[in-house]
Order: C-alpha cells, then sequence, then structure tokens
C-alpha cells in the first residue's frame, strides 16, 4: 500500500466526529500493517486513533468494520455487566461524520478513528515476567469474554490466516517464483522450514477431526495488541482486533508465546541473542488458563506447546515468504529487515524443540 499523502490525511481528519476541529496528525505506534496516527483535539482535551486501514490485506473493510462494531459492543456491554469502565477496557469506534463507521478518501484509502486509551503503555518487548503475566490474563479473559459471541455472524476477513499448511504452500510457491534471486540466498532456512513440513499439519488436522474446538480467537496477540494501565500496572484493553474471526484458541496463546517468551527484538539481527526462555513460557501459560482456564478443553491444554510452534513457525514462513516476494506485505525500515524476523522465529522454533519436554509437562499437568 502507498504511503497516505498529506492531501488524503487532511480530508480523514476532517471526516471523523471528533466533537470539534483537531490537530495535524502525526505517526503512531509500531504496526507492521495499518498506517497508525494519533490525533488531538484542538481545545486540547482528547486524543483519537485515526487509522488507514491496509486494504491489500483487508479487502473488505466494510466488512471488517462490521466485526469491529460487533464485536466492541458485545464487549461494552459484558463490561458494563461486570462493572468495569467500558471507555478503557475496549476499544471504541468512533464514527464519521457521515454515521458511517469508517471514511473512504479520495483515492480510494479506507479510514477508521478510535477514542484513544490514555495512561496506558504499550510494549514491544517484555521487560518482566509481571508483564507477561498481565498479557496472558488480559488475552486469556478477552478469549472468555467472547466464548458466547455468534462466531457464524463474522466475516473471515482474511481467509486461511493461520492455516499453517497453506502457509508452508505460499513459501514453496515463493521459492519457484524467486522473482527477486533471493531463494539461493535462503538455503539454510528452507531447509529448516521443509525437515518441519508434517508439522504444519498437526493442528489442522485436529480441527478437521473436531478434536479441538473452533472459537472466536483474536489470531494477532502480541503483547504489543494490549494495553497495559500506567498506574496499576493492569492488562485493560485488547486491540487491533481486525483478524478477530473463527480460529483455535492455540492460535492466540501461541502467537503471545512467538512475540513474547524471549528477550529480543521480533527483527534480532544477531542470531545468538535469541533465547526462548521456557520460564516465560511458564508464566503465560499459567496466565492464560487462569484467565480462561474452564473455558477451555482437555485437548486445547494439552496442545499448548503445539500452538507455540506452529505459530511460530507459521509466522518465520510468513516472513521468509514476504522477504522472497520483495518485501510487499510486512512493512520494513531496511533492507533483509523480514529476513532477520523470519531467522528470529526460527531459533525460537529450535529453542522450544531443545525444551519440548519440559513444555508438554506443564501442559499436562494440572494448572489453577
Ligand atoms: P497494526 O495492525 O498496524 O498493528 P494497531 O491497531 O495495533 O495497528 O495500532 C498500532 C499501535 O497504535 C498499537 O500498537 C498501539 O501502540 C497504538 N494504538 C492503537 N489503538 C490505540 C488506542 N485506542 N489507544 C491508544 N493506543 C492505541
Ligand atoms: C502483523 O498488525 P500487527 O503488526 O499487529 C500481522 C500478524 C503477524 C505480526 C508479526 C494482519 O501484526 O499476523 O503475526 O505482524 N498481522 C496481519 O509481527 O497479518
Ligand atoms: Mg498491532
Amino acid at each position: 500500500m502507498k504511503a497516505a499523502t498529506q492531501q488524503v490525511l487532511r480530508e480523514a481528519e476532517q471526516a471523523f466526529d471528533f466533537g470539534g476541529a483537531v490537530c495535524a496528525a502525526e505517526h503512531y505506534g509500531a504496526g507492521h500493517i495499518n498506517d497508525t496516527y494519533a490525533v488531538r483535539r484542538a481545545d486540547g482535551t482528547k486524543r483519537f486513533i485515526l487509522q488507514r486501514i491496509n486494504t491489500d490485506t483487508f479487502t473488505d473493510p466494510a466488512g471488517l468494520m462490521e466485526n469491529i462494531c460487533g464485536v466492541t459492543a458485545y464487549l461494552r456491554r459484558a463490561i458494563i455487566a461486570a462493572g468495569g469502565d467500558p471507555e478503557r477496557e475496549t476499544l471504541n469506534v468512533i464514527a464519521a461524520k457521515t454515521g458511517a463507521p469508517f471514511f473512504t478518501d479520495s483515492e480510494g484509502g479506507a479510514w477508521r478513528a478510535y477514542a484513544f486509551v490514555e495512561d496506558t503503555i504499550c510494549l514491544q518487548k517484555v521487560e518482566n515476567e509481571q508483564q507477561f503475566d498481565t498479557a496472558a490474563r488480559t488475552f486469556g479473559h478477552f478469549q472468555r469474554q467472547l466464548a458466547g459471541y455468534p462466531a457464524a455472524s463474522l466475516h473471515e476477513t482474511i481467509a486461511h490466516f493461520h492455516d499453517t499448511p497453506a502457509r508452508y504452500a505460499n513459501l514453496e510457491r515463493a521459492v519457484k517464483a524467486d522473482p527477486l534471486g533471493r531463494a539461493a540466498g535462503v538455503a539454510a532456512e528452507l531447509a529448516f522450514v521443509r525437515a518441519r513440513e508434517k508439522d504444519c499439519r498437526v493442528l489442522t488436522d485436529l480441527l478437521a477431526a473436531g478434536e479441538l474446538p473452533l472459537r472466536v480467537t483474536h489470531n494477532d496477540t502480541k503483547l504489543n495488541n494490549v494495553l497495559i494501565d500506567r498506574a496499576t500496572g493492569r492488562g485493560i484493553c485488547v486491540i487491533d482486533l481486525d483478524t478477530v474471526m473463527p480460529g483455535l484458541s492455540l492460535y492466540d496463546f501461541g502467537d503471545s508465546i512467538r512475540f513474547g517468551a524471549n528477550d529480543c527484538a521480533e527483527d534480532e539481527p544477531d542470531q545468538s541473542k535469541v533465547h526462548f526462555s521456557l520460564h516465560l513460557y511458564q508464566v503465560f501459560a499459567r496466565g492464560f488458563l487462569a484467565a480462561a482456564g474452564d473455558a477451555l478443553t482437555q485437548a486445547e491444554k494439552t496442545y499448548l506447546p503445539w500452538g507455540a510452534k506452529l505459530m511460530t513457525l507459521e509466522c518465520g514462513m510468513r516472513f521468509l515468504t514476504d522477504y522472497l516476494e520483495g518485501d510487499h506485505y510486512f512493512k520494513i525500515s531496511r533492507p533483509e529487515q523480514n529476513l532477520d524476523r523470519a531467522r528470529t522465529q526460527f531459533t525460537l522454533v529450535k529453542g522450544m524443540e531443545d525444551v519440548w519436554a519440559a513444555m508438554q509437562e506443564q501442559s499436562a499437568a494440572p494448572m489453577a
């Protein structure tokens, strides 16, 4: 997606019902997909998130916003019923002046706005285990909150999003096409993935066999998709709801582990600095199960390690595919960033395999 021009940014600033004029929008956050800006009302009172939805990735912004409006309205009711604060504990969509949940600019770009959840922190890396426990409980709670949501009403915003065998096939297709001649330089990474081809099917086969239940899941449970209250350290708001769709609980568990159970950046170039942390894995598993707990079946608990391994392997394959295809999907700020991201994921997969027995032991054990 081409960068937004100043002209469409100005159009977007004017398009929403912010309750007054706003100052110029500024780039905000570190997401890989959408273009995110913060805008402040000219009277200095309130801030908002203004986002251009990546319509190369999300080709049906109307369906996507229908999902988000439905899910946030549902969460709002649940939060109020539980005595919580719906202004801080869920995203709140700000309607366009037309009343629509999004705005289409003169170049066809789709924009939306949210109330800014103030006094929160958004982490790119786990700084202490308490924070990871917080994220675990927040995502576990989120899944529980949505357990009764009518899954059939949700649009599938990205088809086959966590279909790991399909992601494997995409990678092989990219290797074959090799438009930039990069495949020869990634032989070791490809060998790593190919040695695990059979693993890719473990969860999708269990789903097809009816042994794992389909649930409403977030599907992108990175640490930076939860806002933590600055004062209390409590995880309060799950954000980035673009990929809320039917999925496996293990996808949400696994994607959090992939991103957070280590002490390195997702794009760390020096693989000797990348270490999977069994301890952080255990911290997250405990917190996630405590929050989602009795909503999960025994089979889901047993396969937690597979959620972690396959989400990590899958994400590595996606980064590698994007590298081979010319970095058109994940935003990059330097050459080879997607290759570094892929390598980091594979190093983490290897780290999990090295402690696999201990990961399995924990998921088999009864946990509070
Ligand atoms: P992407 O899909 O590109 O990751 P996100 O929706 O996650 O986009 O937003 C990017 C970043 O913007 C988040 O990581 C977070 O820092 C910030 N952010 C998003 N929504 C809000 C909000 N309502 N209040 C405060 N910060 C937000
Ligand atoms: C993207 O949107 P963001 O930055 O939270 C991606 C996830 C990947 C993640 C890797 C819609 O997440 O699937 O796991 O990057 N989102 C989409 O960091 O593809
Ligand atoms: Mg995000």
